[in-house]
């Protein structure tokens, strides 16, 4: 059997600990099939660069760990990556910032990358590119010479032309994509999108139901919704008791009921116009004082790029002029935490909580959503009110959909979720859990490698 290479720009290595799915779904599909991960190490080696790979053996799996210089975290990592494809690729051309310098820096990186992997390649290899940060790698790989079988993933949306368009190297994008033998989006919408890309610029043509033709090579588009691990989230979930902080949280609760929401801090989140919904939610519900109470859980992210640092700024005041507004001497309606807790407590408390308010203006997937119905009880589940724009929209049709712009249908379903009645509670989650059961993470990685054996085969017959 065929080593599995997977790429990504962070390396969660097991000696990290507290693991998210996604490593999960990862780390076992290495250990099936044997294999390496390779990526940044997560440090700056400063001014100079270093070919020095830090390699780390585990049971099957290797770990190949490059440190990157300042001036490449800065240009690729924290400009190109997180200041122009991230916004972008977010539908949010105010705060995109392009420059040729990061633009520069970002191709530099995937080039170091790909002269660093290269070499550490089988010719029978299967390599998995994860995420906006690598685009480019495979077509620097094949430049170097390797022919491997290479997907990639887009954790990501993929926005439309018109978005697109606006990033000056477009098209080297596009292109880059086409030196992968597969090309998986989170959502139909993303697909249809980048197939607008290739199509209107005639960068390429469909020609099979999900074969392109582009720039003299044929690839394979697919579509691959990523999922949770759902039973270790509930079993987390269920024993929601033996978990201190989760008790600590209920017991101060004190009756009132639970709201939560858990998201990195990030303007794609929508929590601006959230804590705003929740307070409008209280002004058109006076009864709610000292009835409920709203815990949003954010750990900082990307505090070095400057649009976070002000945000980070920006939600922290308006949590305190929400509470200052609204709160009494006995009641806070909004419990704001900045740090990250740990994920059997974050169980727990999805758990505890009647109503979890996951509004991003995009998101991918949204993977918060997933957790929040996984760890329901099934006797007295809690609503999910979800953005209409997150990609767990597709799928997790009973939670209440909103247009996370419009505060007065946010605040509206708040009220809707905390007034539901019991039997329209369980009518709307189970189908939502079996669906979650059934599309875990397992079964997501299983299907993209399984995409990604077959595309060869596919791109022939098309
Ligand atoms: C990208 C895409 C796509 C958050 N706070 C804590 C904590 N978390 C965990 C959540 C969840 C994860 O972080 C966040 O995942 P999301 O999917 O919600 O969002 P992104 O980080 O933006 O992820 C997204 C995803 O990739 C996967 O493809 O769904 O659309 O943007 O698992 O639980 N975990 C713990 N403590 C916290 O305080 N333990």
């Amino acid at each position: 059997m065929s080593r599995l290479i997977v790429v990504s720009n962070r390396v969660p290595t097991q000696e990290g600990g507290a693991a998210g799915g996604l490593a999960v779904a990862l780390h076992a599909a290495l250990e099936q099939h044997g294999g390496m991960w390779f990526g940044w190490s997560g440090e700056s080696s400063g001014e100079r660069e270093t070919d020095r790979l830090t390699i780390r053996e585990s049971g099957n799996i290797t770990y190949a760990l490059v440190d990157l210089t300042r001036r490449d975290l800065d240009e690729y990592y924290s400009g190109f990556a997180n200041r122009a494809l991230w916004p972008l690729f977010h539908y949010r051309l105010d705060l995109t910032d392009f420059s040729r310098r990061d633009m520069a820096g970002y191709f530099r990186v995937n080039r170091f990358f790909a002269r660093l992997l290269a070499p550490l390649v089988r010719p029978d290899d299967i390599i998995w590119v994860h995420d906006y940060h690598l685009i480019p790698l495979a077509s620097e790989l094949r430049q170097m010479g390797l022919r491997n079988r290479m997907g990639f993933f887009l954790h990501i949306p993929w926005p439309p032309p018109d978005v697109m368009f606006a990033l000056p190297p477009h098209q080297t994008i596009v292109r880059a994509l086409s030196s992968y033998d597969l090309v998986g989006f989170q959502t139909e919408f993303d697909a249809e999108n980048f197939a607008a890309c290739l199509i209107r610029e005639g960068l390429g043509n469909r020609v099979g139901d999900q074969v392109f033709d582009a720039y003299g090579r044929l690839f394979v588009m697919g579509v691959f919704p990523i999922g949770i691990e759902t039973s270790e989230f509930a079993k987390l979930a269920a024993d929601y008791e033996k978990n201190q902080v989760v008790q600590r949280t209920a017991r101060s609760l004190e009756g009132q009921q639970l709201v939560i929401g858990v998201d990195r801090l990030d303007y794609s989140k929508g929590l601006g116009e959230r804590l705003e919904a929740y307070s409008r939610y209280i002004e058109n519900n006076p009864a709610s004082r000292g009835k409920v109470v709203y815990l949003q859980i954010t750990p900082k992210s990307r505090s070095e790029v400057p649009e976070y640092a002000d945000m980070q700024k920006e939600i922290a005041e308006l949590a305190g002029r929400v509470n200052a507004a609204h709160g009494d001497l006995d009641w806070t309606p909004i419990r704001y935490i900045n740090r990250t807790i740990k994920r059997a407590a974050l169980a727990g408390l999805y758990r505890i909580a009647r109503a979890a308010l996951v509004t991003p203006l995009r998101d991918g997937m949204n993977l918060v959503a997933k957790e929040y119905i996984a760890s329901q009880e099934p006797d007295d589940p809690g609503v999910l009110v979800l953005s209409r724009f997150a990609g767990a929209a597709r799928e997790l049709d009973g939670a209440l959909l909103v247009n996370p712009y419009d505060i007065e249908d946010i605040a509206t379903a708040i009220a809707r979720a905390l007034d539901m009645p019991l039997d329209e509670r369980q009518a709307r989650w189970k189908p939502m859990f079996d669906r979650i059961t059934e599309f875990d993470v397992t079964l997501w990685c299983q299907s993209f490698l399984d995409a990604l054996k077959r595309t060869r085969v596919m791109a022939r017959a098309s």
